[in-house]
Parts: structure tokens; C-alpha cells; sequence
């Protein structure tokens, strides 16, 4: 693989600033954040005055926590556009959420939050190694989904020629792959095992192909998934992270040259990491749930956001700011299975160390005699692979996940191409349980 180590000199003066320099600068435009949210919007002048708080309250960065969490719930009671802290033609952009599970939660941005978004995704991209004049096949979906639009800002902004195909009609994704020869993908880390399985289909050797480097988020993925990836393409893959209520991709991103959890762009989002059940923020290097509050954001400003993500922060590595560990998934997915807490990551981890199985897989979950079942559904590598062996890699996924997340599930090694396959985010979970 190439190095793709982005010259010092290219990079933004505050991603390698003091620690104290970003700090001064958060302070600053913290206050100025929760100033501009308590002015103009009449949700947060109402919490902030309940739990007594005001803006001046803030002296120094703990002081954050004074304040009230803002949660989904409390976007979705205010939809469509209750959240907004800027007149409605101010707004040059408008997002949402699939609102599949509910209400569509809305996001608004004027033109100097798409500028801050745009400089924010461009540092993602010159993290993993793209740069001015190289070519982006942009698979993420364009449209309400902040995936397409958000990264095609922040190519545009570096100067890089986006092709923007967005997901689906994976035959051409292959094809315009072969054809254009892009440097960079950006992409669902599922989907671009769908865009690995087409490269097979047509007979074309991914290895060969023009990628130095795949961009994947907007979904939980393992380390073991990484190595798959970059093994298959030959190409370096690293992790971008975000989401629609703090901005889009772009929060955070890998470097291309440490890969070692997800650089926190700090001078326009302030991480903490609570815990879940008390809310009290938990010290650097421990685990929790994670929360934003925006520093510069002015349509849509958000204060202490808990993103139900879990994962910790680091102190900074490759750049001064810090890093975020990949997340292990959101408490919403977390499974508990006769007691166990368990993640689809940690399934995927035993699948990818299993040989002779496939990387897709689904959970199903059902409730047979008031017991809680689950049930791995995968495929075999290939076609070749026999009866034997693929009732010996069931048995041996069964065992691993047995040993490491201490659960009994039962394993179902189908055909090639059985197992539902991703345009976007994957389906991870398929719950058949009774409800209620
Ligand atoms: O998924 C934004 C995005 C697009 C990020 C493209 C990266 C690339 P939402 O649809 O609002 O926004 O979903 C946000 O997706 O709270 C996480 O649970 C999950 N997520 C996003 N990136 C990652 C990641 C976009 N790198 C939700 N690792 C977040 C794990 C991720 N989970």
C-alpha cells in the first residue's frame, strides 16, 4: 500500500496547535454557543431555565456540564424546524434523519455551517491520505442522508474531483471504478463488501484496481473488517464518523498514517463521554456514552447531544486533537441476550476470525418457550466450500462467540449471496421477538 501520509505543511495550523491554544479556543467559542442557543432558541432558553443555568454560568470548559443534555426526542417534538436558531431564509440546506423509527429528525445549516462543514470533511480527506487534484468515487447516498452531500462538500473544498454516483446499481459502481480510476471511495463499510462481491462477479481482480484508499462510516465496523478490506482492494481503509443532528461525516476521521482511533475535530465540536445511567462525565480513556455540544454552529446549534454512541476518548496522536476510540455500536443496539450485552461488532469480530465464512451476516432474534434466542445467519467464502466445512466453521463461529461474548446462539452457514446485502447502512439486527 502507498504511504499516504499527508505533508505537515498542508495541514489546518489548529490540527497541530497546542493543547492549550485549542482549548482557549473552545472556551471562547463555547460561550458564544450556548449564548446563541439560549437567544434564539426557545428549547434550550426553557431547559437551561429549569435546571436554573444560564450562559454566563460558563467560566471554564467543566462548566459544560452544568448544563442539560439535549436528546432525540427532544429534536423530534420539535419538528420540523423548532430547533433553528437563525430566521427560516437564512437556511441554505436542510437534512434529516430516515425517521424510520418515528418522526424524521431535521437539520438545518446556513451558508457559513456548509463553509465549517466543507473545511471539516476536507481535513477527513486529507486525513486518509487524499489530496488536491485526486479523484472520489462517492458512494455514500445523496439526498436528505448527510452522507452524499457532506463528503462531496468537503472534496469539493480540497479540491478533489468527486464522482458522485451514490449508492446502489453496484454493477456500475464497478464499472465507472474500472473506468475512472479513482484514487479514493467513499462508501458504507457494508456496501463496499456488496461493491467486493460484484468485482468477483465480473470476473475482475479488486487488488488491481485504481483505490490507494476507502473512506467508511455512518455505520459500526471492526478492525477485523478493516484488514478484509484493505486485504481485498489493497488499499488502505480508514474510519470517518459523524451524524446529522452535530453535522454529518466529518466529525471525526482516522489518519491515513496511524489508523488508531478517530481524530475529534475539536475547534468546531466539544466531545464529552458520560456515563449512560448517572449522565456524570467520565474521565479521558474511559468508556461511555458519547455527547457533543457545537462550537460555531449557527442554524442549528446543539448542546451537550447524547449520540447514544459508546467509546471513549484518547489523548492525540497524529494531530493534537483528540481522538475518539472506533465505537463498538450504539446503546440502541445493544442486544441483551439472557443477561449478556452484546454488539453486533462483537459478532462480526468472531465471523471475520472464523475461516472459511463470508464478512455478511445478519442476527435474528426470536422468542421461542420466553427464552430469547439468537441466530447467526452467514455464508460460506465460496461455492467450493463443502458440507463438511461449513458445518465445522458454524461449529467454530458457535464456539468463539461462546468464549468471547459468552453467549449460546445458533449459527446458519447459507449459500453465496443468501445473506441480505447493504446499498447503505446494513440491517444488522432482525428482531422477530413478540412485542410488548
Ligand atoms: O451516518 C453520517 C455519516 C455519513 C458518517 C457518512 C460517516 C460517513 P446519521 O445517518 O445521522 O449520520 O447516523 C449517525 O451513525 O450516531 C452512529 O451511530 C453511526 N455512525 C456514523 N459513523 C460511524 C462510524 C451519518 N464511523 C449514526 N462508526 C451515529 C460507527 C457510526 N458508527
Amino acid at each position: 500500500m502507498k504511504d499516504l501520509t499527508p505533508a505537515r505543511g498542508t495541514l489546518d495550523p489548529i490540527e497541530i496547535a497546542s493543547r492549550d491554544e485549542i482549548s482557549a479556543l473552545q472556551l471562547d467559542r463555547l460561550k458564544w454557543s450556548l449564548r446563541h442557543a439560549y437567544d434564539n432558541v426557545a428549547f434550550y432558553r426553557k431547559a437551561f431555565d429549569e435546571v436554573g443555568v444560564h450562559p454566563d454560568d460558563l467560566r471554564n470548559l467543566s462548566d459544560l456540564a452544568k448544563f442539560p443534555f439535549t436528546v432525540k426526542t427532544d429534536l423530534r417534538d420539535n419538528y420540523p424546524f423548532g430547533m433553528f436558531a437563525v430566521p427560516r431564509d437564512q437556511i441554505a440546506r436542510i437534512h434529516a434523519s430516515s425517521g424510520t423509527t418515528g418522526q424524521p429528525t431535521v437539520v438545518g445549516y446556513t451558508k457559513t455551517d456548509l463553509d465549517h462543514w466543507g473545511t471539516v470533511v476536507a481535513r477527513s480527506l486529507r486525513a486518509s491520505g487524499l489530496k488536491p487534484g485526486d479523484m472520489l468515487h462517492n458512494a455514500y447516498g445523496y439526498g436528505l442522508f448527510t452522507g452524499g452531500l457532506g463528503i462531496h462538500l468537503g472534496a469539493d473544498k480540497l479540491g478533489i474531483s468527486t464522482v458522485p454516483i451514490s449508492g446502489g446499481m453496484t454493477p456500475r459502481q464497478v464499472r465507472l471504478i474500472e473506468d475512472f480510476k479513482p484514487n479514493g471511495i467513499t462508501v458504507t463499510p457494508s456496501y463496499a463488501l456488496s461493491i467486493l462481491d460484484e468485482y468477483a462477479r465480473q470476473g475482475i481482480d479488486p487488488r488491481q484496481s485504481s483505490l490507494d484508499v476507502g473512506i467508511f462510516g455512518a455505520e459500526p465496523w471492526t478492525n477485523a473488517m478493516r484488514l478484509e478490506i484493505e486485504q481485498a482492494f489493497d488499499m488502505h481503509a480508514v474510519d470517518i464518523y459523524g451524524l446529522s443532528e452535530i453535522m454529518g461525516p466529518g466529525v471525526s476521521c482516522e489518519c491515513v498514517e496511524t489508523k488508531d482511533g478517530l481524530h475529534i475535530w475539536e475547534d468546531h465540536f466539544y466531545p464529552e463521554v458520560i456515563n449512560p445511567e448517572t449522565g456524570e462525565p467520565v474521565a479521558d480513556g474511559e468508556k461511555g456514552e458519547l455527547v457533543f455540544t457545537s462550537l460555531t454552529k449557527e442554524a442549528f446549534p446543539i448542546i451537550r447531544y447524547r449520540t447514544r454512541d459508546l467509546t471513549r476518548l484518547l489523548a492525540g496522536t497524529a494531530r493534537s486533537m483528540r481522538r475518539m476510540e472506533k465505537v463498538t455500536g450504539r446503546s440502541d443496539d445493544m442486544i441483551i441476550l439472557r443477561g449478556v450485552n452484546v454488539f453486533p461488532t462483537q459478532i462480526e469480530e468472531a465471523l471475520m476470525a472464523t475461516p472459511g465464512l463470508a464478512p455478511h451476516f445478519q442476527i435474528e432474534l426470536t422468542k421461542p418457550d420466553r427464552m430469547d434466542q439468537m441466530r447467526v445467519l452467514c455464508e460460506c467464502a465460496d461455492a467450493t466450500v463443502s458440507q463438511d466445512v461449513r458445518s465445522a466453521a458454524a461449529a467454530s463461529l458457535a464456539a468463539l462467540i461462546k468464549q468471547t461474548v459468552g453467549i449460546s446462539v445458533k449459527i446458519d452457514v447459507f449459500d453465496v449471496g443468501s445473506v441480505a446485502r447493504s446499498e447503505g447502512k446494513a440491517v444488522r439486527i432482525v428482531d422477530k421477538r413478540p412485542k410488548g
